[in-house]
């Protein structure tokens, strides 16, 4: 029993902080009840913020949001890719943006990335969020000489709406 209870303040206090990371300024108690599940991983965007796939094979980051930070709606993300020796990656790769909204256990619509050509730069349009919530954006890379193996590197971010 007692053990259950020390889980349960263990979640609340989780919960709680995850919300507070999320505030913008406005009052989290007026947010849909559907934007209080999985808040807790969500991140705070920044220009540059980067994540890196197991054993750091490839990182990904995110050079240019619009709107920034995400937000729910179709959002456009000018991402860079490299390599782990910190080099750019312009080919070789197919790079789809998943975003998955842990939780409800949905997606919306995966985007494929386009490659610039240079600098190890991608664009990807119409990432849709397509409701308020915690969002997974969801970095899957697979190399064209070995598409059995998946890269992943995940950011979360909440959309207010
Ligand atoms: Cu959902």
């Amino acid at each position: 029993m007692r053990r259950i209870s020390t889980l349960f303040i263990l979640l609340t206090t989780l919960a709680v902080t995850g919300l507070a990371a999320c505030d913008d300024g406005e009052t989290p108690s007026t947010a849909p009840a559907d934007t209080s599940d999985g808040t807790e991983n969500c991140q705070t965007y920044v220009q540059g913020i980067s994540a890196a796939t197991p054993e750091g094979t490839y990182t990904v980051a995110i050079s240019e949001a619009t709107p920034a930070p995400p937000d729910k709606g179709l959002n456009t993300l000018m991402l860079t890719v490299t390599d782990a020796g910190g080099n750019p990656v312009d080919g070789g790769i197919t790079l789809v943006v998943e975003p998955w909204m842990p939780a409800h256990g949905h997606g919306s619509t995966n985007v494929t990335a386009t490659a610039r050509g240079s600098n190890g730069e991608w664009d990807a349009p119409d990432v849709n969020l397509i409701m308020p919530g915690a969002w997974e954006f969801r970095m899957l890379i697979t190399e064209d000489a070995d598409t059995a193996t998946e890269h992943k590197a995940v950011f979360t971010f909440c959309a207010e709406g």
